[in-house]
């Protein structure tokens, strides 16, 4: 089969000449290639069987400690011209960055098998769907990729002779943080990574090809990638309502994705149906509508705060034939982590592979953590009691509702929807978010994050925001734009709404927003909720909370939007006119106001 797209196997040939691995391994995705994969890594260390009784197909991974997060400063878009880059990604010219990496790359496999993993976005032949072949010297790349992708021998013959793929190169090389870079070719549709062993540095299909490639592509092609988790809401009355909701990273896609009805919304009847919960690729149908798939099948979530009162259906998911990246290893070979199930553990071996013990400090006083916050689990979304029945549909399914939001402790309230869709691009624009444990950086720290795309748009950001508007202009039907807060807090830094299930009563105004039946106020950011249109019931949130979680301070509001106006600046000529439009239409509504 292999042997019949030339075009493939002299890059693979090539590759391999320069990586020098000993061997050269076709990946076909069968169960008996995973048997022997995972012999194969529990034999060298790179991972460690889980106890088998209680987490049947379940197997653990640590990283290297300096290997932990997605490196932002070391990730870059490598087009010609720097312009096409743009302002908020890092950028080198094509052939310094080759000339680099090749260093790097150069007999960096010795020793170790090479091995050729196809795999698919989408499902395998929808029109929605591309394909990429992925060359990497980790054993649990290839584990990741087989629950995150469909990989093997289905993609290859749906590839053919001439087939296009995507080029994704990867080497853990030494895991030397100075030798690490990941490395985007758009206009070669090549991706290079070098130097780490972390999920979204090295499972090449997720953020370098789902949303940097992709979105470019996606910019050309006249379609949307996009860093959003994808919902089917299904009211009493049987309609499933599905929304798309971009959120920065570690800011709660995974738990809204699948969230548990409160009882008195589960009382009423309502039901949530999961489709995706990082990446939402979007094109306009026949209908004239936005519909999404979600290119992956499985989920790479964050394990500490995870438990069964949080997120019962991520526990659910991750029970059996689920990766365990850097969290504790408790001596019974099971796994936990801080916010996790069950007792804290009186002891274990903590991510970096050090005894551990609760309450143990380092050299400066602070708690060491069993799990590293940027833990992980990979699970098949196909276990989730949750998954939709569309999953593998090759038109997705048709988006009523774009949901941005952020961690802001101030500022932003609860829930509010824009004016029409021109308006949702200035509030997706200017989407700002606290820092996580998701990235390298100063957590905490208040930074502006675009449709939470900021470090996976593959081009030019002012571009991006024009390919936004014209979607909305191309489209009959535009889904209606919202923005939501989970985490506004008091002057105590507690956070004021109770998160987690309880969305789905925010998320229940906005399916009876799409439907026209629910009321609202006119605010000068938008429409906000009556007191009376948010069904609380069943929810003691303490007196006063509601005010709070929905005021609009003027004050506030007018730093924001010089912010947003510094924000702007940085993006010159290419900012799109429109979007300067909406900041001053909203600073003139607050003058009135
Ligand atoms: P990535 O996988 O990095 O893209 O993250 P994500 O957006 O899927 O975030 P996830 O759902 O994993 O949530 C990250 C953290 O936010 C976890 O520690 C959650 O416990 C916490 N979190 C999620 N939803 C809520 C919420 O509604 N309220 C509060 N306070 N915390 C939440
Ligand atoms: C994120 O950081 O947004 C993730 C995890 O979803 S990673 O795959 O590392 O990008
Ligand atoms: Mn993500």
């Amino acid at each position: 089969m292999r042997f019949t797209h030339v075009r493939l196997n002299e890059w693979v040939k090539k590759m391999a000449e320069m990586c020098g691995p000993d061997r050269v391994v076709w990946v076909d995705g069968s169960e008996e290639e995973k048997i022997r994969l995972e012999k194969e890594a529990f034999a060298t260390g790179e991972l460690l069987q889980l106890n088998q009784k209680k987490m049947p197909g379940c197997v653990y991974h640590r990283t290297a400690p300096n290997d932990v997060a997605r490196t932002e400063h070391l990730t870059y878009i490598c087009t010609s011209r720097k312009a096409d880059a743009g302002p908020t990604n890092n950028w080198m010219p094509p052939k310094t960055a080759y000339a680099k990496a090749r260093t790097i790359f150069k007999n960096a496999m010795k020793g170790r098998t090479m091995y050729v993993i196809p795999f698919s976005m989408g499902p395998v032949g929808s029109p929605f769907s591309k394909i990429g072949v992925e060359l990497t010297d980790s054993i649990y790349v290839v584990l990741n990729m087989r629950i995150m992708t469909t990989i093997g021998t289905p993609v290859l013959k749906k590839l053919g002779d001439e087939g296009s793929f995507t080029k994704c190169l990867h080497s853990k090389a030494d895991l030397d943080i100075n030798r690490r870079l990941i490395l985007h070719f758009p206009e070669d549709n090549t991706i290079w990574s070098v130097g780490s062993g972390y999920g979204g540095n090295v499972l090449l299909g997720k953020k370098c090809l789902s949303l940097r490639i992709a979105s470019y592509l996606g910019s050309q092609e006249g379609w949307m990638a996009e860093h959003m988790l994808i919902m089917g809401v299904e009211k009493p009355n049987g309609h499933i309502v599905y929304l798309a909701a971009a959120f920065p990273s570690a800011c709660g896609k995974t738990n809204l994705a699948m969230l548990v009805p409160p009882k008195g919304l589960a009382k009423k009847g309502y039901k949530i149906w999961t489709v995706g919960d990082d990446i939402a690729w979007m094109r306009i149908d026949t209908d004239g509508g936005l519909w999404a798939i979600n290119p992956e099948t499985g989920f790479f979530g964050v394990a500490p705060g995870t438990n069964s009162k949080t997120n019962p259906n991520a526990v659910i998911t991750s029970r059996t034939n689920t990766i365990f990246t850097n969290v504790l290893l408790k001596p019974d070979k099971t796994v936990w982590w801080e916010g996790g199930d069950g007792p804290i553990p009186s002891r274990g071996t903590d991510w970096r592979g050090r005894p551990w013990k609760p309450g143990l400090t380092d050299e400066n006083g602070e708690i060491i953590k069993g799990a590293h916050p940027n833990s992980r689990f990979t699970a098949p979304i196909g276990q989730c009691p949750t998954a939709s029945f569309r999953l593998q549909h090759h038109h997705g399914v048709p988006i009523s509702a774009i949901i941005f939001g952020g961690r802001r402790a101030h500022v932003a309230p609860l829930v509010y929807e824009s004016f029409n869709w021109q308006h949702g691009v200035y509030v997706g624009a200017t989407m700002a978010s606290e820092r996580t444990a998701a990235q390298y950086g100063a957590e905490g720290e208040v930074r502006r994050d675009p449709m939470a795309m900021l470090p996976f748009c593959g081009y030019n950001m002012g571009d991006y925001f024009r390919h936004w508007l014209k979607m909305g202009r191309t489209m009959d039907k535009p889904p209606k734009i919202f923005n939501v807060n989970w985490f506004r807090t008091d002057n105590d830094g507690k956070f004021l709404w109770p998160g987690y299930g309880e969305n789905l009563r925010v998320l229940e105004w906005i399916a009876d927003r799409c439907e026209n039946t629910a009321e609202a106020h006119k605010t000068p950011i938008g429409y906000i909720p009556t007191n009376r249109s948010l069904d609380l019931t069943g929810l003691k949130l303490p007196n006063g909370n509601l005010e709070k979680l929905l005021a609009i301070d003027k004050d506030v509001w007018e730093k924001e939007m010089n912010a947003h106006e510094e924000f702007f600046a940085t993006f010159g000529k290419s900012l799109p006119a429109e979007l300067k439009h909406e900041l001053n239409s909203q600073r003139a509504r607050f003058k009135k106001a």
